[in-house]
């Protein structure tokens, strides 16, 4: 019989790329939106697999909901990736935030426990949970947590909480930390796509700059269908545990701005990026690296798209979006 899958958060690009990847397997996935009559399914669509993911409404906020999701989907793996995911926006949002993030993936594990107790659960947690936390300039799973946004704190409750029900009912749930992934389907709001996007339309002249906050950031940006594989390998081990995918390199926002510039024949960027106090965050993360011998040792895990075939595939994939059809 084919496994069951519940994908909280189905449309956007975790939830796309986790979809394909499991369809692929000949799992039944499952996946829940707040409304299906007006979901926005459009990485399903760029996907081919918008006709085979079985929608299924439930809000994170509602109690009731996911019992009747859980109850309805007797799913064998549960992946949770909804989430208000934006960190900029987090310090606007922060009630919402936490009320989704942390409370939320809370109501998500009591539906779990109570209603498909054998489920293996992965909950999408992040290396925003770090801060400027290191050992050696570097992240793994030991490596104290001390978050800097909103976002990082709801997040690290529902980090502990997933890890707590692991210990106290002894389930397979467990927790990906994942650093930054990216690809042509992350929404535009983020750094990563927000420069793509922009370079895309500079080359074909619909813009003439990109505004942007801070340039000196450091992320280990790797590529989003990379990590989906990671989090399935998890869900199929003898033993749940967590643990930290990453590219193990790590580049500033002006090191993606050089990779991204050169895709269309431009080394002198500056002209170009207009630095605008709007998108500084009170509070940024300085530097994130991930080292993750873990999943490479134990999950045989490694990331197979480098950071300058990533930022080509999404450059070339706005080109193709942008250009006018013939
Ligand atoms: O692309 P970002 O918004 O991603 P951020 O904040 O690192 O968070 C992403 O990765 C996390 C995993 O580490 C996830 F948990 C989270 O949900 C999300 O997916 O910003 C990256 C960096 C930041 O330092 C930001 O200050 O880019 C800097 N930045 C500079 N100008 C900008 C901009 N970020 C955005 N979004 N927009 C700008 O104009």
């Amino acid at each position: 019989m084919a496994k069951s899958a519940l994908i909280t958060g189905v449309a956007g690009q975790d939830g796309a790329y986790l979809s394909a990847l499991l369809l692929e397997k000949g799992y039944d996935v499952h996946g829940m939106v707040h409304d299906k009559k007006h979901a926005d399914l459009w990485r399903l669509e760029e996907l081919q697999i918008a006709d085979r993911v079985q929608l299924v409404d439930g809000d994170l906020t509602d109690q009731k909901s996911l019992e009747r999701v859980v109850k309805a989907t007797e799913p064998d793996e549960v992946y949770n990736f909804a989430a208000r995911s934006f960190v900029a926006a987090s310090w606007q949002d922060s009630v919402l935030t936490s009320e989704v993030n942390a409370l939320g993936a809370l109501r998500l594990l009591n539906a779990v426990k109570d209603h498909a107790p054998k489920a293996r659960y992965y909950q999408a947690s992040t290396s925003e949970m770090y801060g400027n936390s290191h050992s050696d300039n570097m992240q793994d799973e030991t490596t104290p947590l001390h978050p800097r946004s909103p976002y990082a704190i709801s997040k690290l409750f529902a980090h502990w909480m997933t890890v707590n029900y692991r210990e106290s009912y002894g389930l397979f749930f467990c927790s990906g930390i994942l650093f930054n992934h990216e690809s042509p389907l992350r929404g535009i709001e983020f750094v990563t796509r927000k420069i793509t996007d922009g370079v895309a339309r500079i080359k074909l002249g619909l813009a003439d700059h990109i505004a942007l906050g801070s340039l000196d950031a450091e992320r280990d940006w790797g590529f989003a269908g990379d990590y989906v594989k990671a989090m399935w390998l998890m869900l199929q081990q003898d033993e749940a545990q967590d643990f930290v995918i990453s590219t193990g390199t790590t580049h500033t926002v002006r090191d993606f701005l050089d990779a991204a510039f050169q895709e269309i024949g431009i080394d002198n960027w500056k002209p170009y990026i207009q630095q605008d106090e709007r998108y500084r965050r009170p509070l940024d993360v300085e530097r994130l690296c991930g080292k993750s011998d873990k999943a490479q040792k134990i999950l045989g895990w490694k990331p197979e798209v480098s950071f300058e075939a990533l930022v080509r595939m999404m450059v070339e994939w706005d080109l193709r979006r942008l250009t006018p059809k013939a």
